[in-house]
């Protein structure tokens, strides 16, 4: 694509190599900053996400790694700019917060729903991230239904992950993403993975094994101008999967906590992550990291596919 024909081009500034492989039409992987800039201490988080950018290139294919300095949208963190996620944190920005965090020259962190956003303005195709963003248990009261669901209907990309995070209802999830019409793929499973383990045991729309079927897929989404993206799962690799017992007994645990001091809102996700970690004295921040490392590489494979 063309990129002085992006008329958002005001506000971004493209590393050189994300400029370079949108005018090449090389294959691009973008990642979100949310998971650099909270919980994880420096400089693991550092680490991990720069871990994650080597993985797209070792497939051949070029990482974006989206976020906000100083109100300027980067598509393309630099090393030092990932550095000073790490380091220093940086505010979780979801799609709404966007005009605030540029106008008022902030720094923001991307989440699936921001990152999908300024992804799909660019022209990116793929997107890999951990797990998405969902409808809380109990959402249908509180009305707690993520961003992410929203923007997923409205950015014609493919998004690989392992499923809707694991404190998340999994089957409400599935029935909004179904109400706004993204098509849910189980690639080499026919169920939903459950983040931590590999199946929550509820069917997805379409099971795929081979990339190449997931990328025509996209082509078709494309041409029929169907506005939504293609949740592409990917389950947990089988020696990273976490014990369901522990997985469930730890996220009773952790809502019950949440609950108790009245935590809600963009700060929910974060803290019920938080105790989950303390409570399974940190292996699911093992497993988080393998199933992100795991679903870059199968989006390097994918976004190839795509720009064959
Ligand atoms: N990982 C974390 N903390 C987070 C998230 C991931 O350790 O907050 C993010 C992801 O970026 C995801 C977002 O898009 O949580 C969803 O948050 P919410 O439920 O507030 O929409
Ligand atoms: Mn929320």
């Amino acid at each position: 694509m063309n990129i002085s024909k992006v008329n958002v081009q005001a506000y971004i500034d493209f590393s050189p190599e994300v400029a370079h492989a949108l005018q090449a039409k090389l294959p691009i992987v973008a990642l979100e900053s949310t998971i650099i800039a909270t919980n994880l201490n420096h400089p693991t988080n550092v680490e991990r996400a720069l871990h994650a950018q080597a993985l797209v290139r070792e497939q051949g294919g070029v990482p974006a790694t989206i976020g906000v300095v100083e109100g300027r949208i980067k598509m393309g963190l630099s090393d030092a700019d990932i550095d000073r996620f790490g380091r220093f944190g940086a505010p979780k920005m979801s799609t709404r917060d966007i005009a605030a965090t540029v106008a008022l020259r902030k720094d923001g962190a991307t989440t699936v729903a921001s990152t999908l956003w300024l992804a799909k303005q660019v022209g990116i195709q793929v997107f890999a991230t951990g797990g998405i963003g969902g409808v809380h248990y109990g959402g249908e009261r509180s009305m707690d239904v993520s961003a992410d669901l929203s923007e997923l209907a409205s950015a014609p990309l493919c998004v690989v992950c392992s499923g809707p995070k694991a404190v998340l209802d999994p089957q409400r999830t599935l029935e909004v993403l179904e109400t706004l019409g993204v098509p849910v793929v189980g690639y080499r499973t026919d169920t939903l993975p459950g983040f931590y383990t590999r199946s929550t045991g509820l069917d997805v729309d379409q099971r795929i094994d081979d990339l190449a079927d997931v990328a025509a897929m996209l082509k078709a989404q494309r041409a029929l101008k169907l506005s939504q993206a293609i949740l592409v799962c990917n389950p947990v690799p089988q020696a990273y999967a976490m014990d369901q017992t522990l997985v469930h007994t730890s996220i009773q645990e952790a809502l019950a906590q949440a609950e108790a001091k009245g935590i809600q809102g963009k700060d929910l996700t974060p803290y019920l992550l938080g105790v989950i970690h303390e409570l399974t004295q940190g292996q699911n921040r093992v497993t988080n990291r393998e199933l992100i490392y795991d679903n870059v590489r199968v989006a390097a494979q994918l976004a190839a596919h795509i720009s064959a």
